[in-house]
Protein backbone atom coordinates (compact mmCIF):
# COMPACT_ATOMS: atom_id res chain seq x y z
CA UNK A 1 0.00 0.00 0.00
CA UNK A 2 1.15 3.28 -1.04
CA UNK A 3 1.89 5.74 2.35
CA UNK A 4 -0.83 8.32 1.51
CA UNK A 5 -3.52 5.43 0.59
CA UNK A 6 -2.00 3.63 3.66
CA UNK A 7 -2.63 6.27 6.38
CA UNK A 8 -6.48 7.00 4.66
CA UNK A 9 -7.09 3.39 5.42
CA UNK A 10 -8.15 2.60 9.07
CA UNK A 11 -4.72 0.90 9.51
CA UNK A 12 -2.62 4.20 8.68
CA UNK A 13 -5.06 6.13 11.19
CA UNK A 14 -4.54 3.92 13.83
CA UNK A 15 -0.79 3.96 12.43
CA UNK A 16 -0.68 7.74 13.31
CA UNK A 17 -0.99 7.56 17.06
CA UNK A 18 1.84 4.48 17.46
CA UNK A 19 3.99 6.60 14.75
CA UNK A 20 3.85 10.11 17.14
CA UNK A 21 5.83 7.61 19.71
CA UNK A 22 8.43 6.43 18.65
CA UNK A 23 9.68 9.14 15.75
CA UNK A 24 8.10 11.79 16.35
CA UNK A 25 5.18 13.29 13.79
CA UNK A 26 6.15 13.37 10.16
CA UNK A 27 9.17 11.05 10.57
CA UNK A 28 6.74 7.96 9.35
CA UNK A 29 9.33 5.24 8.42
CA UNK A 30 8.78 1.52 7.61
CA UNK A 31 9.64 0.32 10.99
CA UNK A 32 6.32 2.77 12.24
CA UNK A 33 3.81 0.85 9.20
CA UNK A 34 5.45 -2.39 10.72
CA UNK A 35 4.27 -1.38 14.23
CA UNK A 36 1.26 -0.05 13.07
CA UNK A 37 0.21 -2.74 11.34
CA UNK A 38 0.87 -5.32 13.63
CA UNK A 39 -0.80 -2.92 16.08
CA UNK A 40 -4.24 -3.85 14.19
CA UNK A 41 -3.26 -7.39 13.18
CA UNK A 42 -5.75 -9.60 13.34
CA UNK A 43 -4.21 -12.83 13.57
CA UNK A 44 -3.25 -13.95 17.38
CA UNK A 45 -0.04 -12.66 18.46
CA UNK A 46 2.21 -15.14 20.40
CA UNK A 47 4.70 -14.70 22.67
CA UNK A 48 8.18 -14.66 20.79
CA UNK A 49 10.97 -13.61 23.33
CA UNK A 50 10.72 -12.28 27.04
CA UNK A 51 13.53 -9.81 28.06
CA UNK A 52 14.74 -7.94 30.62
CA UNK A 53 15.63 -4.15 30.64
CA UNK A 54 17.85 -2.70 33.75
CA UNK A 55 18.78 0.60 34.50
CA UNK A 56 19.45 2.97 37.20
CA UNK A 57 18.81 6.56 35.65
CA UNK A 58 17.99 7.93 38.98
CA UNK A 59 19.83 6.06 42.19
CA UNK A 60 17.46 3.67 42.49
CA UNK A 61 17.32 0.25 39.99
CA UNK A 62 14.38 -0.25 37.84
CA UNK A 63 13.39 -3.34 35.87
CA UNK A 64 11.60 -3.86 33.23
CA UNK A 65 9.92 -6.56 30.98
CA UNK A 66 9.50 -6.73 27.25
CA UNK A 67 7.31 -9.13 25.66
CA UNK A 68 8.02 -9.39 22.05
CA UNK A 69 5.47 -11.25 19.76
CA UNK A 70 5.67 -13.17 16.60
CA UNK A 71 3.92 -10.03 14.84
CA UNK A 72 6.54 -7.45 13.67
CA UNK A 73 6.58 -4.43 16.00
CA UNK A 74 4.51 -5.72 18.42
CA UNK A 75 5.73 -5.95 21.98
CA UNK A 76 4.74 -4.22 25.11
CA UNK A 77 6.36 -3.16 28.56
CA UNK A 78 5.99 -3.94 32.32
CA UNK A 79 7.26 -2.58 35.38
CA UNK A 80 8.73 -5.76 37.65
CA UNK A 81 10.94 -3.18 39.76
CA UNK A 82 12.23 -4.66 43.23
CA UNK A 83 14.98 -2.51 43.84
CA UNK A 84 16.39 -4.36 46.92
CA UNK A 85 16.91 -7.32 45.55
CA UNK A 86 17.09 -6.06 41.59
CA UNK A 87 19.56 -9.08 40.69
CA UNK A 88 17.13 -12.04 41.30
CA UNK A 89 14.56 -10.74 39.22
CA UNK A 90 15.93 -11.46 36.14
CA UNK A 91 16.42 -15.04 36.43
CA UNK A 92 13.06 -15.48 37.83
CA UNK A 93 11.89 -14.15 34.96
CA UNK A 94 14.72 -15.80 32.03
CA UNK A 95 14.73 -18.67 33.64
CA UNK A 96 11.33 -19.68 35.13
CA UNK A 97 8.34 -17.58 33.06
CA UNK A 98 10.43 -17.32 29.65
CA UNK A 99 10.21 -20.86 29.19
CA UNK A 100 6.86 -20.94 30.52
CA UNK A 101 5.27 -18.30 28.36
CA UNK A 102 6.67 -18.74 24.87
CA UNK A 103 4.43 -19.49 21.41
CA UNK A 104 1.56 -18.75 24.00
CA UNK A 105 -1.01 -16.30 22.96
CA UNK A 106 -0.72 -12.78 24.53
CA UNK A 107 -4.60 -12.22 24.29
CA UNK A 108 -4.82 -14.07 27.64
CA UNK A 109 -3.62 -11.76 29.95
CA UNK A 110 -5.75 -13.51 33.28
CA UNK A 111 -4.90 -17.14 32.30
CA UNK A 112 -1.29 -16.30 32.09
CA UNK A 113 -1.25 -14.50 35.32
CA UNK A 114 -2.57 -17.44 36.64
CA UNK A 115 -0.31 -20.19 35.11
CA UNK A 116 2.74 -18.06 36.25
CA UNK A 117 1.35 -17.31 39.58
CA UNK A 118 0.62 -21.15 40.28
CA UNK A 119 3.73 -22.67 38.50
CA UNK A 120 5.73 -22.17 41.51
CA UNK A 121 3.69 -23.78 43.69
CA UNK A 122 5.36 -21.31 46.61
CA UNK A 123 4.06 -18.26 46.00
CA UNK A 124 3.38 -14.55 47.03
CA UNK A 125 6.82 -13.66 47.41
CA UNK A 126 8.63 -10.37 45.92
CA UNK A 127 10.70 -11.88 43.27
CA UNK A 128 8.58 -13.98 41.95
CA UNK A 129 5.40 -10.97 42.46
CA UNK A 130 7.13 -8.61 40.75
CA UNK A 131 8.70 -11.30 37.79
CA UNK A 132 5.00 -11.73 37.09
CA UNK A 133 4.13 -8.10 37.08
CA UNK A 134 6.75 -7.36 34.20
CA UNK A 135 4.62 -10.08 32.34
CA UNK A 136 1.26 -9.10 33.26
CA UNK A 137 1.87 -5.19 32.35
CA UNK A 138 3.43 -6.11 29.20
CA UNK A 139 0.59 -7.98 27.90
CA UNK A 140 -1.69 -5.23 29.00
CA UNK A 141 0.54 -2.90 27.03
CA UNK A 142 0.71 -5.35 23.55
CA UNK A 143 -3.44 -5.72 24.18
CA UNK A 144 -3.54 -1.45 24.30
CA UNK A 145 -1.29 -1.25 21.27
CA UNK A 146 -3.28 -3.89 19.61
CA UNK A 147 -6.45 -2.08 20.17
CA UNK A 148 -4.74 1.31 19.45
CA UNK A 149 -6.10 2.62 22.64
CA UNK A 150 -4.36 3.35 25.81
CA UNK A 151 -5.14 0.81 28.55
CA UNK A 152 -7.33 2.77 30.74
CA UNK A 153 -9.73 2.70 27.88
CA UNK A 154 -9.64 -1.52 28.41
CA UNK A 155 -10.44 -0.93 32.28
CA UNK A 156 -13.98 0.96 31.17
CA UNK A 157 -12.59 4.14 31.08
CA UNK A 158 -12.00 7.25 32.80
CA UNK A 159 -14.14 8.34 36.06
CA UNK A 160 -11.87 11.41 36.28
CA UNK A 161 -9.69 14.35 34.00
CA UNK A 162 -6.52 13.61 35.93
CA UNK A 163 -5.51 11.88 38.95
CA UNK A 164 -5.09 13.98 41.96
CA UNK A 165 -1.51 13.44 43.42
CA UNK A 166 0.54 14.11 46.19
CA UNK A 167 4.51 15.19 46.94
CA UNK A 168 7.18 14.40 49.06
CA UNK A 169 8.25 17.45 51.95
CA UNK A 170 11.17 17.14 53.48
CA UNK A 171 13.86 18.85 55.96
CA UNK A 172 16.13 18.45 58.57
CA UNK A 173 14.09 21.50 60.95
CA UNK A 174 11.21 22.44 61.13
CA UNK A 175 11.69 25.69 59.01
CA UNK A 176 13.00 23.23 55.73
CA UNK A 177 9.82 21.09 56.03
CA UNK A 178 7.43 24.15 55.82
CA UNK A 179 9.60 25.65 53.34
CA UNK A 180 9.56 22.22 51.43
CA UNK A 181 6.62 22.28 51.42
CA UNK A 182 5.45 25.38 50.78
CA UNK A 183 6.73 24.43 46.94
CA UNK A 184 4.83 21.90 46.45
CA UNK A 185 1.83 23.87 47.39
CA UNK A 186 2.88 26.70 45.16
CA UNK A 187 3.11 24.16 42.51
CA UNK A 188 -0.14 23.36 43.02
CA UNK A 189 -0.16 20.13 44.97
CA UNK A 190 -3.46 20.27 47.39
CA UNK A 191 -1.68 17.31 49.24
CA UNK A 192 2.02 16.83 50.37
CA UNK A 193 3.53 14.20 52.63
CA UNK A 194 5.83 15.91 55.70
CA UNK A 195 9.07 13.78 57.28
CA UNK A 196 11.44 15.72 59.27
CA UNK A 197 14.79 14.61 60.38
CA UNK A 198 15.89 13.54 63.68
CA UNK A 199 19.24 14.73 65.02
CA UNK A 200 22.31 12.48 64.89
CA UNK A 201 20.05 9.75 63.93
CA UNK A 202 18.80 7.90 60.38
CA UNK A 203 15.54 9.26 60.14
CA UNK A 204 13.69 8.37 57.07
CA UNK A 205 13.32 10.44 53.84
CA UNK A 206 15.68 13.10 56.35
CA UNK A 207 19.46 12.64 57.55
CA UNK A 208 19.02 15.37 60.41
CA UNK A 209 21.71 17.62 58.64
CA UNK A 210 24.78 16.07 59.91
CA UNK A 211 24.02 16.66 63.86
CA UNK A 212 24.70 14.70 66.40
CA UNK A 213 23.25 13.07 69.50
CA UNK A 214 23.18 13.13 72.98
CA UNK A 215 22.46 9.04 72.98
CA UNK A 216 25.95 7.22 72.76
CA UNK A 217 24.89 3.94 70.66
CA UNK A 218 26.98 0.61 71.90
CA UNK A 219 27.65 -0.32 67.68
CA UNK A 220 28.88 2.24 65.43
CA UNK A 221 26.93 3.01 62.19
CA UNK A 222 23.45 4.53 61.45
CA UNK A 223 20.95 4.35 65.12
CA UNK A 224 17.35 5.25 65.32
CA UNK A 225 15.46 5.73 68.57
CA UNK A 226 11.39 5.47 67.81
CA UNK A 227 10.20 7.65 70.81
CA UNK A 228 12.84 10.48 69.69
CA UNK A 229 10.88 10.20 65.86
CA UNK A 230 7.45 9.60 67.29
CA UNK A 231 7.83 13.30 69.49
CA UNK A 232 9.71 14.95 66.90
CA UNK A 233 7.45 14.01 64.28
CA UNK A 234 4.29 15.28 66.33
CA UNK A 235 6.15 18.57 66.39
CA UNK A 236 6.57 18.80 63.07
CA UNK A 237 2.94 18.27 62.23
CA UNK A 238 1.49 21.06 64.85
CA UNK A 239 3.98 23.02 63.19
CA UNK A 240 3.27 22.32 59.29
CA UNK A 241 -0.68 22.39 60.43
CA UNK A 242 0.23 25.93 61.66
CA UNK A 243 2.16 27.55 59.45
CA UNK A 244 0.34 25.43 56.10
CA UNK A 245 -3.34 26.52 57.05
CA UNK A 246 -6.06 24.06 57.15
CA UNK A 247 -6.68 23.55 53.55
CA UNK A 248 -3.59 21.48 52.83
CA UNK A 249 -3.63 17.99 53.27
CA UNK A 250 -0.92 16.48 55.44
CA UNK A 251 0.54 12.72 54.76
CA UNK A 252 3.18 11.45 57.08
CA UNK A 253 5.04 8.31 56.85
CA UNK A 254 5.73 6.26 59.41
CA UNK A 255 7.07 3.77 57.43
CA UNK A 256 6.74 0.76 60.17
CA UNK A 257 9.34 2.66 62.24
CA UNK A 258 7.49 3.00 65.62
CA UNK A 259 6.65 0.07 68.21
CA UNK A 260 3.55 -1.00 67.86
CA UNK A 261 2.10 1.17 70.67
CA UNK A 262 3.64 3.82 69.50
CA UNK A 263 1.75 3.71 66.41
CA UNK A 264 -1.00 4.08 68.37
CA UNK A 265 -0.23 7.30 70.57
CA UNK A 266 0.65 8.72 67.10
CA UNK A 267 -2.10 7.79 65.28
CA UNK A 268 -4.24 9.25 68.59
CA UNK A 269 -2.08 12.16 68.82
CA UNK A 270 -2.32 13.18 65.31
CA UNK A 271 -5.99 13.39 64.65
CA UNK A 272 -6.15 16.53 66.45
CA UNK A 273 -4.12 17.46 63.12
CA UNK A 274 -6.87 16.99 60.78
CA UNK A 275 -4.67 14.12 58.44
CA UNK A 276 -5.38 13.47 54.96
CA UNK A 277 -3.53 10.37 56.24
CA UNK A 278 -1.32 8.79 58.11
CA UNK A 279 1.06 6.05 56.29
CA UNK A 280 2.02 2.58 57.54
CA UNK A 281 1.89 3.19 61.36
CA UNK A 282 2.58 -0.31 61.67
CA UNK A 283 4.43 -3.50 59.84
CA UNK A 284 2.59 -6.31 57.88
CA UNK A 285 3.67 -8.38 60.96
CA UNK A 286 1.66 -5.94 63.29
CA UNK A 287 -1.76 -5.53 61.16
CA UNK A 288 -3.98 -6.98 64.20
CA UNK A 289 -2.90 -3.78 66.15
CA UNK A 290 -4.77 -2.02 63.40
CA UNK A 291 -7.92 -2.15 65.32
CA UNK A 292 -6.41 -0.56 68.37
CA UNK A 293 -5.62 2.57 66.39
CA UNK A 294 -9.29 1.88 65.21
CA UNK A 295 -10.57 2.21 68.72
CA UNK A 296 -8.61 4.77 69.62
CA UNK A 297 -8.82 7.48 66.79
CA UNK A 298 -10.18 8.58 63.72
CA UNK A 299 -7.50 9.69 62.17
CA UNK A 300 -7.26 8.40 58.03
CA UNK A 301 -4.94 5.18 58.08
CA UNK A 302 -3.16 4.32 55.03
CA UNK A 303 -1.54 1.09 54.58
CA UNK A 304 0.21 -1.76 52.25
CA UNK A 305 3.14 -0.81 50.21
CA UNK A 306 5.41 -4.25 51.81
CA UNK A 307 2.25 -6.16 50.86
CA UNK A 308 3.20 -9.34 48.59
CA UNK A 309 -0.01 -11.25 50.03
CA UNK A 310 -4.06 -11.63 49.33
CA UNK A 311 -3.72 -12.64 53.34
CA UNK A 312 -2.11 -9.16 54.07
CA UNK A 313 -4.94 -6.88 52.63
CA UNK A 314 -8.13 -8.92 52.64
CA UNK A 315 -8.80 -8.98 56.44
CA UNK A 316 -8.00 -5.16 56.64
CA UNK A 317 -10.63 -3.90 53.68
CA UNK A 318 -13.31 -6.43 54.66
CA UNK A 319 -12.75 -5.51 58.17
CA UNK A 320 -12.53 -1.74 57.38
CA UNK A 321 -9.60 -1.14 59.00
CA UNK A 322 -7.50 0.90 57.01
CA UNK A 323 -9.03 4.41 54.74
CA UNK A 324 -6.73 3.89 52.24
CA UNK A 325 -5.12 0.29 50.59
CA UNK A 326 -1.78 1.46 49.23
CA UNK A 327 -0.27 -1.73 47.65
CA UNK A 328 3.09 -1.63 45.40
CA UNK A 329 1.52 -2.41 41.93
CA UNK A 330 4.61 -4.62 41.28
CA UNK A 331 4.92 -6.53 44.63
CA UNK A 332 1.34 -7.81 44.62
CA UNK A 333 2.05 -9.41 40.95
CA UNK A 334 0.84 -6.27 38.42
CA UNK A 335 -2.47 -4.49 36.64
CA UNK A 336 -4.35 -7.44 36.99
CA UNK A 337 -4.29 -8.75 41.09
CA UNK A 338 -4.17 -4.36 41.55
CA UNK A 339 -7.61 -3.86 39.64
CA UNK A 340 -9.08 -6.65 41.77
CA UNK A 341 -7.52 -4.97 44.82
CA UNK A 342 -8.99 -1.69 43.99
CA UNK A 343 -12.50 -3.53 42.87
CA UNK A 344 -12.33 -5.23 46.57
CA UNK A 345 -11.67 -2.11 48.28
CA UNK A 346 -14.65 -0.35 46.53
CA UNK A 347 -17.01 -2.98 47.86
CA UNK A 348 -15.64 -1.55 51.57
CA UNK A 349 -15.86 1.88 51.31
CA UNK A 350 -11.90 1.48 51.25
CA UNK A 351 -9.80 3.98 48.79
CA UNK A 352 -6.68 3.65 46.86
CA UNK A 353 -3.23 5.42 47.53
CA UNK A 354 -0.99 3.13 45.43
CA UNK A 355 3.17 3.32 46.07
CA UNK A 356 4.17 5.76 43.28
CA UNK A 357 8.10 6.34 45.10
CA UNK A 358 11.34 6.64 42.99
CA UNK A 359 11.73 2.64 42.51
CA UNK A 360 8.30 2.28 40.79
CA UNK A 361 9.23 2.40 37.11
CA UNK A 362 7.68 5.75 34.45
CA UNK A 363 6.13 2.06 33.35
CA UNK A 364 4.65 1.31 36.16
CA UNK A 365 3.52 4.72 37.33
CA UNK A 366 1.20 4.52 34.13
CA UNK A 367 -0.22 1.32 35.03
CA UNK A 368 -1.30 2.80 38.27
CA UNK A 369 -2.27 6.03 36.35
CA UNK A 370 -4.09 4.37 34.35
CA UNK A 371 -5.44 2.43 37.41
CA UNK A 372 -6.53 5.48 39.54
CA UNK A 373 -8.53 7.29 36.33
CA UNK A 374 -10.67 4.36 36.30
CA UNK A 375 -11.50 3.17 40.14
CA UNK A 376 -14.43 5.73 41.15
CA UNK A 377 -12.54 4.62 44.84
CA UNK A 378 -9.76 6.37 43.63
CA UNK A 379 -8.27 8.76 46.59
CA UNK A 380 -4.68 10.13 45.75
CA UNK A 381 -1.39 8.82 43.40
CA UNK A 382 2.23 9.58 45.37
CA UNK A 383 4.12 11.52 42.92
CA UNK A 384 7.88 11.43 42.56
CA UNK A 385 9.51 13.35 39.41
CA UNK A 386 11.17 11.54 36.82
CA UNK A 387 14.90 13.51 36.20
CA UNK A 388 16.22 13.96 32.53
CA UNK A 389 18.17 11.21 32.35
CA UNK A 390 14.79 8.78 33.07
CA UNK A 391 13.37 10.79 30.26
CA UNK A 392 15.22 10.01 27.99
CA UNK A 393 15.18 6.09 28.65
CA UNK A 394 11.70 6.27 28.85
CA UNK A 395 10.18 8.65 25.71
CA UNK A 396 6.32 9.49 27.07
CA UNK A 397 6.74 9.91 31.08
CA UNK A 398 3.29 10.75 32.13
CA UNK A 399 2.98 14.40 32.17
CA UNK A 400 2.58 16.43 36.05
CA UNK A 401 0.76 19.82 36.05
CA UNK A 402 -0.89 21.65 38.82
CA UNK A 403 -0.24 18.67 40.97
CA UNK A 404 -2.09 16.18 38.95
CA UNK A 405 -0.80 13.56 37.09
CA UNK A 406 -2.09 13.29 33.46
CA UNK A 407 -2.47 9.84 31.83
CA UNK A 408 -1.33 9.29 28.41
CA UNK A 409 -3.46 8.62 25.48
CA UNK A 410 -1.36 6.91 23.04
CA UNK A 411 -1.87 3.13 22.57
CA UNK A 412 -0.93 1.00 25.70
CA UNK A 413 1.02 2.62 28.36
CA UNK A 414 2.07 5.37 25.82
CA UNK A 415 5.76 4.52 26.93
CA UNK A 416 8.64 3.63 23.94
CA UNK A 417 12.03 2.55 25.65
CA UNK A 418 15.22 3.15 24.14
CA UNK A 419 17.66 0.63 25.02
CA UNK A 420 20.71 1.89 23.96
CA UNK A 421 19.83 5.03 26.24
CA UNK A 422 19.04 2.42 29.38
CA UNK A 423 22.34 0.75 28.87
CA UNK A 424 24.12 3.73 29.30
CA UNK A 425 22.76 3.83 32.94
CA UNK A 426 23.69 0.54 34.12
CA UNK A 427 22.98 -0.80 37.74
CA UNK A 428 26.22 -0.01 39.56
CA UNK A 429 27.86 -1.62 43.03
CA UNK A 430 26.23 1.14 45.23
CA UNK A 431 26.73 2.36 48.64
CA UNK A 432 29.13 -0.56 50.60
CA UNK A 433 28.49 -2.74 47.26
CA UNK A 434 25.18 -3.34 48.63
CA UNK A 435 23.74 -4.32 45.07
CA UNK A 436 20.83 -1.53 46.23
CA UNK A 437 19.93 -3.31 49.49
CA UNK A 438 19.76 -1.33 52.01
CA UNK A 439 22.27 -1.69 54.83
CA UNK A 440 21.47 -2.13 58.68
CA UNK A 441 20.46 0.38 61.66
CA UNK A 442 20.14 -0.21 64.81
CA UNK A 443 18.53 0.99 68.15
CA UNK A 444 21.39 2.80 70.52
CA UNK A 445 21.51 -0.59 72.40
CA UNK A 446 22.56 -2.39 69.16
CA UNK A 447 19.08 -4.48 68.03
CA UNK A 448 18.01 -4.08 64.45
CA UNK A 449 15.28 -1.86 64.05
CA UNK A 450 12.59 -2.28 60.94
CA UNK A 451 13.21 0.32 58.39
C1 LIG B 1 7.04 5.69 50.08
C2 LIG B 1 7.96 4.61 50.48
C3 LIG B 1 9.28 4.55 49.78
C4 LIG B 1 10.04 3.33 50.19
C5 LIG B 1 10.80 2.79 49.03
C6 LIG B 1 11.59 1.56 49.37
O1 LIG B 1 6.02 5.77 50.70
O2 LIG B 1 7.33 6.41 49.14
O3 LIG B 1 7.95 4.38 51.83
O4 LIG B 1 10.04 5.70 49.85
O5 LIG B 1 10.90 3.60 51.24
O6 LIG B 1 9.93 2.52 48.00
O7 LIG B 1 12.33 1.14 48.29
MG1 LIG C 1 5.86 4.64 52.46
Amino acid sequence: MERRNFLKSGVGAAALGVARLGSGVGAFTLADEKVARAAVGVPTPKIKDISVIECQPQGVRLTVVKITTDQDGLYGYGCATFTQRADLVRPAVEKYLKPLLIGRTTDRIEDIWQLCYDSSYWKNGPVLNNAISGVDQALWDIKGRQANMPVYQLLGGKCREAVDTYGHAQGNDFPDVVASAKQYMAQGFRVVRVQIGIPGMAGYSSSGGGATSDLKPLEPGPFYEPAYDLRRSLKMLEICRQELGEEVGLIHDVHERLTVNEAVQFCKAAEKFDMFFVEDPLSPEDLEYFKQIRANCDTPIAMGELFNSPHEWQPLIEQRLIDYIRCHLSQVGGLSPARKIAILAEQYGVKTAWHGPGDVSPVGHMAQISLDIVSPNFGIQEYTPFNDRTQAIFKGCPVMKDGYFWVNEAPGWGIEIDEAEAAKAPFTPGQNNLNGGWGVIRRQDGTVIKQ
